[in-house]
């Protein structure tokens, strides 16, 4: 299990954590995956939940794709757990920076996970830094963007989440999503 670093209670009265760590890892009901919208799973933190979850992530993300279609911003795919501890994985596809409107797109992928973990009625959750590995996203840019969105949803949502983990995987990103943590929250009780 990766450590908590901080943690804070929403007035809605889900927890939020930030970790640092491995989400593949995460004995929670569900982790999210930074994806392409192909749910081709080649790199980054896809990769790495592809490899230890098994041949059944992928070949679920491939069934997904022949009976849906490419995966949108705002509604994320998701396929069992294959050989993680968590139950689900839910597949969020971020926005490449420089593509356009890529704060509001962070922000439904955010939003969209959530969504689908309510739906899969999940009680906790793990989430990546999405969109700021290869997709190139401002770490700073959307730490701000990720808590917001986080907070937006429980605010308009009934839910049955009690806990959004950020798993973050290094040291840099930790930092920079603290420091964005402070400065949001630092003078709220
Ligand atoms: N646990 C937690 N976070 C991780 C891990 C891990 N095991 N490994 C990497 N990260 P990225 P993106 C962090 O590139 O930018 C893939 O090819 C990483 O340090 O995985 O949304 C997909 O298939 C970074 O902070 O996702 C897509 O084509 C964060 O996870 C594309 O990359 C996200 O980095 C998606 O790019």
């Amino acid at each position: 299990m990766n450590i908590v670093l901080v943690e804070r209670v929403l007035p809605t009265g889900q927890t939020i954590q930030i970790a640092q760590g491995d989400i593949t890892t995460e004995k929670v009901d569900a982790i999210v995956n930074a994806a392409n919208e192909h749910l081709q799973h080649g790199g980054g933190v896809a990769w790495a939940i592809s490899k230890k979850g098994g041949d059944a992530i992928q070949s679920e993300s491939d069934d997904w794709i022949r009976q849906r279609g490419l995966v949108s911003h705002s509604h994320p795919a998701w396929t069992s757990g294959g050989l993680l501890p968590a139950r689900f994985v839910i597949h969020a596809v971020g926005p490449v920076w420089g593509d356009g409107d890529e704060d509001n797109k962070l922000s439904d992928a955010v939003t969209g996970s959530l969504r689908v973990a309510d739906e899969l009625k999940c009680s906790s959750i793990a989430m990546p830094a999405i969109s700021t590995g290869i997709f190139g996203f401002p770490k700073d840019r959307a730490a701000g963007i990720i808590f917001s969105a986080i907070e937006k949803y429980f605010s308009e949502n009934e839910s049955m989440l009690k806990i959004v983990k950020l798993v973050l995987f290094d040291k840099a990103t930790v930092d920079i999503f603290i420091k964005s943590w402070k400065d949001k929250w630092a003078d709220k009780p």
